[in-house]
């Protein structure tokens, strides 16, 4: 496959660290959210390894900030989610789906609430802002609405603990998955997180003062030497291994959350109000008619840039693959594929075309296992 270059402007915005990753040896990024999200550091494969053995710092800064505030906040945030929220906490995060008036996927974004008047939406690949901004002015909400300057840094990987430790004192430690609070550097506060978009482990700082993330940037790698840290990124086969999903690559809106594996997330039984719940009531009765699986092909190289047909032995479309990966640990090609009704129970088997060659591959449950 032919490679291409970005072409940088303002539009595709740089973040505070660009320069560093870039000095650090970045050889691919991917636009998110308008801006550059790295995508590579050389081999995706060495990546991979290191991540599941030592530590790397990821610019994770594409996944901006919807800042809410103001009177109306929860019930704005709680119109925009199938999650019901009314028991939410501060200093905790909350991964939700964000869904419109026909229950299709607008995002899957993390949601922190920071205190009772004031939350951010950690979103993936889509405006949300807009969405949020065109609600609040149709229901005359009282909230204020912008995306702050708000640049995450995550530290992913099983050394990850030892080495915020190191920085932040035992205390850091003490943080359950997807809680947060606030931890001095080089005289900032900084709101850092368990949780990231990897299966390995670890931390996510959401970097408000530039000058001290940047000093903190710095200090990861120096105290990281004796953990063997690297510069990293979300790892396309570590993900695609831990079924952590991509907005826009595995779902979109064309796709409700019950049809996504995302049903631990929709509240349908409670009081919450939210756009889109009549429609889920409707789906949840009917019954859906695809489900979002695993898959495992018989192949050792994919490149996937759309979507690709699963075809049955009668050579009909039974679903479409919509990322995929070889992984070394199942030796084969993975992926997260969308099947049709009857044919997403685990163990059916398929067609697929792979560069002009056909591959064999099987339905699997998600997680991977
Ligand atoms: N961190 C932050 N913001 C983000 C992402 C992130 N915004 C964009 C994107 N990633 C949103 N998508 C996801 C998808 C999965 C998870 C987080 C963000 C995730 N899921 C866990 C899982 O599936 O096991 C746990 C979810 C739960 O049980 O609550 O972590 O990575 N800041």
């Amino acid at each position: 496959m032919k490679n291409y270059f970005i072409a940088k402007s303002r539009r595709v915005r740089s973040t505070p660290y660009t320069e560093r990753i870039e000095n650090q040896g970045v050889t691919a990024y991917t636009i998110y959210n308008h801006m550059l999200l790295p995508t590579a550091f050389g081999s995706l494969e060495d990546s991979y390894h290191h991540l599941k053995e030592h530590v790397q710092v990821w610019d994770v800064a594409g996944e901006r900030q919807v800042e809410i505030s103001g009177k109306d906040s929860a019930k704005l945030v709680q119109l925009m989610t199938c999650r019901d929220l009314s028991k939410s906490k501060v200093g905790r995060c909350y991964y939700c789906p964000i869904i419109d008036d026909n229950a299709g996927l607008i995002n899957d974004p993390v949601i922190l609430k920071l205190n009772d008047q004031r939350w951010w939406i950690s979103i993936a690949d889509s405006d949300v802002i807009l969405f949020a901004k065109g609600l609040a002015i149709g229901q005359k909400f009282n909230v204020k609405i912008v995306e702050p300057n708000v640049d995450i840094l995550a530290v992913q990987g099983p050394k990850s603990f030892k080495l915020m430790e190191k920085i932040f004192g035992k205390k850091i430690l003490e943080m359950k998955f997807f809680g947060f609070d606030y931890f001095e550097f080089a005289g900032a506060k900084h709101l850092i997180a368990r949780s990231g978009w990897s299966k390995q482990g670890g931390f996510e700082i959401y970097v408000e003062n530039t000058k001290s993330g940047l000093a903190l940037y710095d200090k990861l790698f120096e105290v990281g030497k004796e953990f063997n840290v690297k510069p990293g990124c979300p790892n396309l086969i570590e993900r695609i291994e831990s079924a952590l999903l991509s907005y826009g690559n595995d779902i979109d809106n064309g796709d409700n959350p019950l049809e996504c594996g995302l049903d631990k997330y929709v509240n349908l039984d409670t009081d919450a109000e939210f756009i889109g719940k009549e429609k889920l009531i409707e789906v949840k009765k009917k019954g859906i008619l695809r489900k979002l699986m695993g898959v495992k092909i018989e192949a050792k190289e994919i490149n996937i840039t759309k979507s690709i047909d699963l075809i049955n032995e009668q050579n009909s479309k039974i679903g479409e693959l919509r990322s995929g990966i070889y992984s070394p640990n199942f030796r084969k090609v993975i992926g997260i594929a969308m099947l049709d009704k009857p044919y997403w129970e685990a163990d059916q088997t398929f067609k697929i075309s792979i560069n002009d060659s056909i591959f064999k591959g099987k339905v699997c449950d998600l997680p991977f296992i």
